[in-house]
């Protein structure tokens, strides 16, 4: 009962979803798993990216997916995990490294948790055009619940580049 949200609402969903390991398969698979999880679901466009961080990997395919959910944010949490795991995510590995499904929830409602295991809103959004742009390809007016700036305003402040469109998400 407590890994419901009172009074049945739902709470609209942001999950950012990425691949750089067989990420035609898993991009697919995952997407499928996470439209049986949220209703009212979108996608955005889905993008390869040049890998940010940890730069000696693969290219990865990003996108995000906005849909309602009636779980609580560590239950959902845990479902992300289940499917990453059905996916073969190995969580041994070095952070940051090449990873056959990452889901990330990325903005749940306009709530901020600083859990251990769940910072809310994701605190690299800003910082990843691999995140804003599909983001803001969904909702262009959407907010940092915590600046309570626009996305759009970070997005356009960080270099330009690196991330290519490869078509709709499906
Ligand atoms: N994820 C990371 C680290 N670096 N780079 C790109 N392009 N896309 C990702 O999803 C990504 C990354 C850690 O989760
Ligand atoms: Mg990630
Ligand atoms: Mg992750």
């Amino acid at each position: 009962l407590k890994n419901r949200l009172k009074d049945n609402d739902l709470e609209k969903v942001y999950i950012g979803i990425g691949s750089n390991l067989e990420p035609d398969k898993n991009m697919a698979g995952g997407l499928s798993e996470l439209y049986r999880l949220l209703t009212d679901h979108r996608c955005s466009s889905l993008y390869r990216t040049e890998p940010v961080g940890k730069t000696d990997q693969p290219d990865f395919f990003n996108a995000v997916v906005v849909g309602l959910t009636s779980l609580s944010p560590l239950k959902l949490l845990e479902k992300l995990h289940q499917i990453e795991r059905r996916y073969g995510r190995d969580r041994t590995g070095q952070r940051w490294g090449p990873r056959t499904l990452d889901l990330d929830i990325l903005l749940f409602g306009k709530r901020i948790l600083n859990e251990q295991d769940l910072v809310v809103p994701h605190p690299e959004i800003k910082n990843r055009t691999f995140v804003l742009i599909p983001l803001t390809e969904l909702e262009p007016g959407i907010m940092d619940p915590k600046s309570g700036r626009t996305f759009l305003s970070f997005l356009e402040q960080l270099p330009s580049g690196g991330v290519y469109r490869i078509g709709p998400c499906h």
